[in-house]
């Protein structure tokens, strides 16, 4: 008798009780079960054989996951919320056995199969709920909570479309649609025990209660039920499965009650759609908002369900007494995508728990904590009063009332200052007012963090100047961190060998233990197995390269690799003209700087940004011209890699030598790509800008190729920037300039890149392309010529590697766990 009937609390995840295993049964017995009991009866494909594996490895991680939820119940444990639009997760399966410990065990099982890890690996769809690096920062955190044994959960929205697919027509973007969930999700549990309902539309209501006290109510709402799936997040090597809870949203039964009572069922049904929608769609835009309002109903009903979900538990453990609630929450706000939390938590409290206002201010206050992810105007949240009055009238009430309250105290610390008044109001007045989230967010919160020293510096200096001067102890900062469990010991099996047997185990939970190698930077032995380890991860990547972009890579040759969203700031520009460059030299037979070098770039452009758009199209002319030059090929060969993703940057982190952070200094938040490209013993070349800067002091000028204005220079120099004057100034510019203005790039397309050309010589450039170019060229003649000495450059590969261990985010989430979220 292996079958274990299960008796549940409500609390807890289940499979169908067919389904569930004994807890003693083997993985390979599991297996087995799976393959004959929940395939259909045929032939096994590959998809099928990865579907009944990954069931499996659920099943083993089952029990452990329950002993989590009934452990951190009874200790009482403070909760921590991670709320997030995005959770940008990838692959489960190879992170799953790395941090349960079972891939010998998987070896063992597979080998009766006849089948490959790796090709059962290739079958599982990436969960690409998530844009860029503020998604997989969240990722990461997951690991590093449940790796640090942290009671946290995460909460977002389980789209049926995450990231689209992008491929190339004729060298422009085309998207297509990301149906993630088409084979099923072996990972997900749905739980319909704790969906909530999620109010929209209506309008408020007053009445005088039997205190005789004013109350509001919230009537004649539309109702979207919420369903709760939850994905397990499995600790390293620790017992400890914590939950990533995703909400879909479906039609309650009496949705359109109006239309079926008259008699329409069948239309009653198919309007249905207008629920479900909601979490169809991850809106693709990073850093930058569209002000739809599907978006702002996804926003809601992420932090609706979430902290109903919250408030729920809470109440069946200790009724509605919630005087101990805020010692034993906290709700950390990933960015103001989730901050309508704040006046959704106060109407749960005062509404439908009849708190008052002060007490649910109390609390909502001591719970709350929010992280900024970016300085760039157009990515701060402003919505419409209009839209929130039509949508969502009794919060409108709310944030008015938070405004009121709040704007007395500034008056009281500026007397008499209105202009301050209307600076600071989280109501932004004019023909069309808005509310800013953003100040939304610092008002209520009792934490407000940047993402990196610099960003945190700005923050505090600029953008929220005011605030900081009202509430100095709220803002702190947390530099960024990347998890070494999928980034390093997961993705670069040869390098973690090599530590491994270096350095024992021990860095996969304390990265700084890789500063330990710094003694090892002599020894020839080392340098040669580690020289070969990357060769071997250049190899395997060549043949992806080859595979996906028809370019062959030569391994001998430089990896010179730029991936990350297309981004103006991001300057993606000042690489492809730096190749132009490079692509001329040669031409021209002056080969004397020149290093063999292999350049890869690759990103997705949000659908709606003209100019990312036109950037990848000139990357993939550009490329065209170089790898077809014969002449050209023996020393620059030039790549757009299509539809980067986080699987992509499993393989091409680990094999690459040179890394490209350019952005303009004072733009770039943290970046999260630079740390994974740093741990696998890439070299840096970049600006001072975000973590960069960071980066630069654990490893030192030596080890790092430095270029660029400062963020202050960058200021300073913008009331009177001459793009026209840098151009004059470097030969280079100016050749690089005048073969793209030829139109050699696009002969058959004339004047497609004014666009680019204009941007670049015009005096408001805010990017300053023109200005850190000479710089740049430097930049990379020094990184050439350290690359032609093997041994230097592997020795300051090793360094970087040696001194990554800061941007482990254990070290993050060991900061958010001390000083933000107060946890044991
Ligand atoms: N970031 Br805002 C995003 O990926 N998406 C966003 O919508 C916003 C910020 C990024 C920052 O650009 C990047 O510098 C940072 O490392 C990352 O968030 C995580 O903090």
């Amino acid at each position: 008798e292996r079958k274990v009937k299960v008796t549940s609390t409500s609390d807890e995840p289940v499979s169908p009780a067919s389904l569930i295993c004994d807890p003693c049964e083997t993985l390979g017995a599991c297996f087995e079960r799976h393959i004959d009991k929940s395939l259909a009866p045929k032939e096994r494909d590959d998809q099928e054989l990865f579907y009944a594996f990954a069931l499996s490895v659920k099943d083993q991680m089952l029990p452990k996951w329950r002993a989590t939820r009934q452990q951190d119940r009874e200790a009482g444990n403070k909760r921590v919320a991670y709320l997030s639009l995005e959770f940008l997760m990838g692959r489960a399966l190879s992170n799953a056995l790395l941090n349960l410990d079972m891939n010998q065990e998987t070896e063992q099982v597979l080998k009766d199969y006849a089948v490959a890890l790796e090709q059962l690996e290739e079958q599982e769809h990436d969960a690409g709920l998530g844009n860029g690096g503020l998604g997989r920062l969240a990722a990461c955190f997951l690991d590093s909570c449940a790796s640090q044994d942290l009671n946290v959960t995460g909460y977002g929205i389980r789209y049926e479309y995450g990231m689209f697919a992008q491929k190339l027509w004729d060298g422009y973007q085309v998207e297509r649609p990301d149906r993630w969930l088409r084979d099923g999700n072996p990972w997900e549990v749905r739980v319909p025990s704790h969906n909530v309902t999620v109010p929209f539309f209506g309008h408020t209501e007053s009445y005088i209660d039997r205190d005789g006290k004013r109350q509001y109510t919230w009537v004649e709402t539309q109702d979207v039920l919420a369903v709760a799936y939850d994905m397990p997040v499995p600790g390293y090597r620790n017992e400890r499965i914590n939950t990533l809870r995703l909400w879909k949203s479906e039609a309650t039964d009496d949705f359109d009650l109006e239309e079926f009572n008259q008699g329409d069922y069948t239309e009653a049904v198919a309007r249905k759609n207008l629920a479900e929608q909601i979490t169809m769609v991850l809106y693709p835009n990073d850093a930058s908002e569209n002000g739809k309002e599907l978006r702002l109903r996804q926003q809601y009903f992420l932090s609706s369900a979430s902290l109903q979900d919250l408030l729920n538990t809470w109440v069946s453990q200790h009724g509605a007494d919630f005087t101990d609630f805020a010692r034993q929450h906290v709700m950390q706000l990933n960015d103001t995508h989730p901050s309508v939390a704040i006046p959704e938590l106060m109407r749960l409290l005062m509404d439908k728990y009849g708190l008052g206002w002060d007490q649910a201010w109390t609390i909502t206050s001591q719970t709350m904590a929010y992280t900024n992810h970016t300085l760039l105007p157009e990515a701060l949240e402003r919505w419409p009063v209009r839209m929130f009055a039509h949508m969502l009238p009794r919060l409108l009430d709310i944030i008015y009332e938070i405004n009121a309250r709040y704007l007395d105290m500034v008056a009281h610390h500026w007397p008499g200052d209105g202009d301050k008044l209307r600076a600071m109001s989280i109501i932004e007045e004019g023909d069309e007012p808005h509310i800013r989230m953003a100040y939304l967010a610092i008002v209520a919160s009792f934490s407000v963090n940047g993402v990196a020293g610099l960003h945190t510096q700005l923050l505090t200096s600029g953008l929220f100047k005011d605030f900081y001067a009202l509430w100095p102890e709220k803002f702190n900062n947390k530099t960024n961190g990347v998890t070494p469990r999928r980034w390093l010991a997961q993705s670069n099996p040869a390098l973690a060998q090599l530590l491994n047997k270096r350095l024992g185990e021990g860095w996969v939970k304390d990265l700084s233990r890789l500063s330990a190698l710094n003694a090892f930077t002599d020894d020839k032995e080392l340098i040669k197995a580690w020289q070969a380890a990357k060769q071997s991860n250049k190899r395997q990547l060549a043949a992806l390269v080859k595979q996906e972009c028809g370019v062959s890579f030569d391994p001998k040759m430089m990896f010179d690799v730029q991936v990350k969203r297309i981004h103006e700031y991001k300057r993606q520009l000042l690489n492809i003209l730096h190749v132009i460059h490079l692509y001329h030299l040669i031409q021209q037979g002056k080969l004397t700087d020149i290093t063999p070098r292999c350049v890869l770039i690759g990103g997705k452009a949000a659908p709606g940004y003209a100019m990312a758009k036109l950037l990848i199209k000139l990357a993939n002319n550009v490329a065209h011209m170089v790898n077809s030059d014969p002449l050209v090929t023996p020393y620059l060969r030039f790549a757009f890699y299509p539809n980067y993703n986080v699987s992509a940057m499993e393989r091409i982190c680990p094999a690459t030598d040179l890394s490209e952070q350019i952005s303009t200094a004072g733009k770039e938040a943290s970046g999260t790509g630079n740390m994974k490209f740093m741990m696998n013993g890439a070299l840096t070349i970049g600006t001072l800008d975000g973590a960069n800067i960071e980066m630069l002091e654990e490893v030192g000028e030596d080890n790092f190729f430095l270029f660029g204005l400062t963020a202050d220079e960058v200021e300073a120099l913008k009331p009177h920037y001459d793009p026209q004057h840098f151009i004059a100034k470097s030969q280079a510019l100016s050749e690089v300039m005048s073969l793209l203005e030829s139109g050699h790039f696009n002969l058959l397309e004339p004047g497609i890149f004014d666009p680019i050309i204009d941007s670049i010589r015009c005096p408001k450039d805010p990017w300053m392309i023109a200005a850190d170019f000479e710089s740049y060229r430097l930049a990379q003649v020094q990184a050439a010529k350290s690359y032609r000495d093997p041994h230097h450059w592997t020795q300051m590969s090793i360094r970087n590697t040696a001194a990554s261990g800061r941007f482990s985010s254990d070290v993050t989430i060991g900061q958010y766990r001390d000083e933000i979220w107060g946890i044991a």
